[in-house]
């Protein structure tokens, strides 16, 4: 029996992916290095201070972990002047119906996002009352394709792992997913989420019902 749904934040319920570009786009010019939209795909679901890493491998630099921090907080300060024009508009098409329907039909819903800002996310979007559980990355051991985040998610919920779909674009999510003991739907291109149990080009072509038939009593 389905008894919840866990989502993914950037990709799944909103766009941040194009803030998070934005505001390490402006650290990288501060430092003075080179970078790409494509380096940025890499950076999705990929926590702050490994983003750093990624950030800076080309650019020669070697620093300390305290001056990481800095940087790490720095760009953070860029990504929370962005999200701060977040409004109910910028959730992706289809969500509120499906949060809707999953909440009529009793069904709990639950986020695991790697994401710190993830809270305020859902608050500037409207969508906090939707959600009865937000995992805590900050009190994770390890990331995403880990299962961890999802696991925390389920507990919180007070469901079982194995009556649970989680909804991820990125495939280390989708990893974590199945790793978790739970049913993977993917948002995106068969190329990289060809592991989920259901594939999705669009949030806006999920429903209730195809959710439910991915878990049957
Ligand atoms: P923050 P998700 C992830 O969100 C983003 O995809 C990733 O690009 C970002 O670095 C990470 O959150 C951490 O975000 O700096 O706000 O803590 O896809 O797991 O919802
Ligand atoms: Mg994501």
């Amino acid at each position: 029996r389905l008894e919840a749904v866990i989502f993914d934040l950037d990709g799944v319920i909103t766009d941040t992916a194009e803030y998070h570009y934005l505001a390490w786009q402006a650290l990288a010019d501060e430092l003075g290095v080179p970078f790409s939209r494509e380096k940025n795909e890499r950076l999705k679901g990929v926590s702050r201070l490994e983003s750093l890493d990624i950030v800076l491998e080309d650019s020669g630099l070697s620093l300390p972990e305290a001056a990481k921090l800095r940087l790490a907080e720095q760009k953070n300060d860029h990504y929370r002047e962005m999200i701060g024009r977040i409004t109910p508009a910028d959730l992706l098409p289809g969500v509120p119906e499906l949060l809707d329907s999953l909440r009529e039909r009793g069904i709990q819903v639950g986020l695991a996002s790697a994401s710190l800002n993830a809270p305020v996310i859902l608050e500037r979007l409207g969508a906090a009352s939707w959600f009865q559980a937000i995992a805590d990355p900050a009190g994770l051991r390890k990331g995403k394709p880990d299962p961890e985040i999802f696991l925390q998610a389920a507990e919180l919920l007070g469901v079982t792992p194995g009556n649970c779909i989680g909804v991820e674009d990125a495939a280390a999510g989708i990893a974590a997913i199945k790793a978790a003991g739970m049913k993977a739907v993917g948002i995106g291109s068969p190329a990289q989420l060809g592991d989920a149990d259901l594939l999705l080009p669009r949030a806006a072509e999920l429903s209730a019902e195809k959710l439910l038939e991915l878990i049957k009593p």
